[in-house]
């Protein structure tokens, strides 16, 4: 993506920390540079200058409202309404009421120390048929939104597809088993730019391609360890062949590049776009510089039908290869589209998807088996690996030479509940994010730009399959109520942020 990335974030290069030397009488010789501002101890290691310190939500999960103000169903409504399909039955039909209390929720952020948000807009709340005539109390939504949290002094970050998929489209075309999908997601993605693009500056076209293909066109099997897997799902809940799943993968990259150029033509000169994908990360068990190329080359082939082709313009051998006759059908002319020039790569970092050290054979690596007795944090499929956010960002800088980076998510579920004070002490999700963010750290002193984090979520919400039960927020959110408490891990994270340095 780099060589034509000409829109990148601008970053300085210094560290906070190194700004904290105390100011001292210029006739007294200079003082030892202090780690005292303010009487505050400040940590050492800093972030650079401007980093945006995030929270994240998607439509779906928080907003309710399901069927409000002209909103059109989406293949989520229509999932969760069939019994069993969802922990206890559960649906977003209320979620967070995040749709009317969306100001207390802004409040909150600022009150946490968010200096900015990504929030997903619902496809079927602007476009209740997928496509054609718009809806004005959809984008109406967004637009009171966006503007509180300008006011707020919080810098909007919008995603256009966290999976809630108009049904209709899904009815009409199967989903994105059709090329009719991705062209009806450019229309949506050029008129949500002329219509929010002045004051929301950074856009994301697509959350995770890889969750809600392989979770809504097969379910897939993740490794837990010890040879143990878990079996994950979601809308539409179809089962395809390999073909068809290839096919599918291949208009999902198609529809993210045509909304870029749809972003690029409708929007205001500077919109910035990129997508948001939960890249496969490979970590080097050691690290040395062959574990480390090993490491590069599995990141590469394990993305080859999402980033991979987003930011190289091909599919690798080795993926057509293994795809046999199952490949996608595609033309010169969709590569070039699903590979137009971003302006940052955005990655949901939550965990090491294999460890790998070298080999002579192809494709170069071997993967190691993980162990069963390895950390994992309350999810089943979240392994423990802080290291795997210093090289999520690293793989992406090296191979693939991006100017701007973004975490766009990472956090993790936690079993919170609120203490006989009043308060919820969630210090696994403390000890989570100490230890991924000095990794984070660690790669921005290395050099590889990453310009931001949001945190994964800024409340507890509906997660998915799993219902109410897994708890991702650094605000706990009673569902019977709607009540509000920020956790100790709030705490936590404005601290970070105010100091723009891991507390
Ligand atoms: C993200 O899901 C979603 O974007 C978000 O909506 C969700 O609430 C949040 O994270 C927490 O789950 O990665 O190999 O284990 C991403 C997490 C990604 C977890 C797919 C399960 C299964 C394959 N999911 N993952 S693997």
């Amino acid at each position: 993506m780099a060589k034509k990335n000409n829109q990148q974030e601008t970053v300085k290069g210094s560290q906070s920390g190194a700004s904290a030397t105390a100011a001292v009488s210029p006739t007294k010789a200079p003082a030892k540079p202090s780690r005292q501002t303010k009487g505050k101890t400040r940590p050492k290691h800093g972030f650079p200058k401007g980093f945006y310190w995030g929270v994240g939500t998607s439509s779906y999960q928080i907003e309710g409202a399901w069927n409000e103000d002209g909103k059109g169903l989406s293949i989520w409504d229509t999932y969760c309404h069939v019994p069993g399909n969802i922990k206890n039955n559960d649906t977003g039909d209320v979620a967070n009421d995040h749709y009317h209390r969306y100001k207390e929720d802004v409040a909150l952020m600022k009150s946490i120390g968010a200096n900015s948000y990504r929030f997903s807009i619902a496809w079927p709340r602007l476009f209740p048929e997928g496509s054609g005539q718009p809806n004005p109390k959809g984008i109406d939504f967004y637009n009171r939104l966006v503007d509180e949290l300008k006011a707020a002094g919080i810098e909007p970050f919008a995603t256009l597809y966290h999976w809630d998929l108009p049904q209709t489209l899904q009815d009409m075309y199967g989903g994105w088993k059709s090329k009719d999908t991705a062209r009806a997601f450019a229309d949506y993605a050029g008129y949500v730019a002329e219509q929010l693009s002045d004051r929301v500056k950074h856009i994301f076209t697509i959350n995770e391609f890889r969750s809600f293909v392989e979770g809504g066109y097969r379910g897939f099997d993740v490794q837990v360890g010890g040879g143990k897997t878990v079996h994950l799902g979601g809308a539409p809940g179809m089962a395809l062949s390999a073909g068809e799943l290839n096919q599918v993968r291949h208009h999902a990259v198609l529809g993210h590049g045509l909304a870029v150029q749809a972003i690029r033509a409708r929007g205001q000169a500077g919109t910035k776009v990129g997508f948001a994908e939960n890249m496969l990360t490979a970590v080097p068990v050691i690290e040395a510089p062959e574990y480390v190329n090993a490491a590069e080359t599995a990141t590469r082939e394990l993305n080859a039908d999402f980033t991979t082709v987003m930011l190289e313009g091909r599919y690798t051998d080795g993926y057509l290869a293994r795809a046999g006759a199952d490949a996608p059908k595609f033309t010169d002319d969709e590569l070039k589209t699903i590979a137009t020039p971003l302006d940052f790569v955005g990655i949901n970092v939550y965990k090491p998807n294999i460890y790998v050290e070298p080999s002579d054979d192809t494709p170069g690596y071997r993967e190691i088996p993980l162990n069963a007795s390895h950390p994992k944090m309350q999810s089943a499929w979240h392994v423990f690996d802080p290291t795997c956010i210093y090289w999520a960002p690293h793989h992406v800088h090296s191979l693939w030479g991006a100017k701007s980076i973004f975490i766009t998510e990472n956090g993790c579920g936690a079993s919170d509940a609120v203490a006989e004070d009043g308060k919820v002490y969630d210090t696994d999700r403390v000890m989570f994010l100490r230890a991924y963010l000095t990794q984070l750290q660690r790669a921005t002193a290395d050099g590889v730009p990453v310009n931001g984090y949001f945190l994964w979520s800024a409340q507890d919400n509906f997660e998915w399959i799993d219902g109410f039960g897994n708890r991702f927020g650094l605000i706990y959110v009673d569902f019977k109520t709607q009540k509000r408490i920020p956790k100790l891990s709030a705490e936590w994270f404005r601290e970070t942020a105010t100091l723009n340095a891991v507390a």
